[in-house]
């Protein structure tokens, strides 16, 4: 395959139609749960639960990346996640250098653009590292955009974006009238990233965790009760149906 044909089919663009007739949404988000879970129940540590999920990872990618699907998000590391004991922590924060030193090239070779949201100043040095190269590296694909949330919660983004917001206001750059819903969204850790039209959390909880809040006032959810580690390819096609079965009306009427 030529590089401008593998550059043209990794293209992101809106809501497309799949071979099977099914509308492709343009963007879907990930919560990537119950990692946790599938390792206790094989009587197996925490960290191979983590393992295993970054194999579903990267079935999902790959499976996404093939469907056309725009725009993937991905919840890695809450701002809650710091929470929990010293060894779990360093252990998941050693992840993105681990997955990017093994997957980042066939991510480039895809076209895929990685995108962080969150807070990356707080992370060690380690990961901020992994996480800016892989920035850089890929930061002229105009394929898929994969963001990772890390270190990112949405009530503080929120905060984050007012206070943005009341800075260019108070310098006079900014008129009281002129604030909207777009001035927000600009603000956001997601600005230029479309709203999802589709959340998947899979492992059984029901809940959105403090991600995508203000995003998400129009996606389309889904819980499935397979824990990650077992989240593939079937997952997503079985999403996607879902999805289509479902009758976005945006608070209007059907006509
Ligand atoms: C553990 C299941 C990939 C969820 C997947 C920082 C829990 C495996 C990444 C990753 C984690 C992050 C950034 C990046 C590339 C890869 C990752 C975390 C946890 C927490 F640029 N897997 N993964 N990050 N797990």
């Amino acid at each position: 395959m030529t590089h401008r044909l593998r550059k043209f089919l990794g293209t992101r663009s809106g809501q497309s139609l799949s071979r099977t007739g099914h509308t492709i949404p343009r963007h879907v988000a990930i919560i990537m749960d119950g990692n946790g879970r599938w390792a206790r129940r094989r009587g197996l540590p925490r960290s191979a639960g983590h393992y295993a999920g970054m194999q579903a990872l990267r079935r999902t990618i790959r499976a996404a990346a093939d469907l056309g699907i725009g725009f993937l998000t991905l919840y890695a590391f809450s701002t809650e996640n710091w929470h929990r004991p010293k060894e779990e922590v360093d252990f998941l924060l050693r992840l993105p250098s681990e997955f990017l030193k093994t997957d980042l090239p066939e991510l480039k070779m895809r076209n895929v653009r990685i995108c962080f949201l969150g807070s990356l100043d707080e992370l060690p040095a380690h990961t901020r590292e992994a996480a800016g190269a892989a920035l850089a590296e890929t930061a002229g694909n105009t394929g898929m955009v994969l963001s990772f949330a890390v270190n990112y919660g949405s009530r503080s983004e929120i905060v984050r974006a007012v206070r943005e917001v009341v800075r260019e206001s108070l310098a006079g750059r900014l008129v009281l009238e002129a604030i909207s819903e777009k001035t927000i969204s600009t603000y956001l850790f997601t600005a230029g990233i479309p709203d999802p039209d589709l959340l998947i959390r899979p492992g059984g909880e029901q809940r959105l965790s403090n991600f995508l809040l203000w995003q998400s006032a129009y996606a389309e959810f889904w819980f499935p009760r397979v824990c990650w580690p077992d989240f593939g390819r079937e997952h997503l096609l079985e999403a996607i149906e879902v999805y289509n079965k479902r009758d976005r009306r945006y608070g209007g009427i059907k006509l």
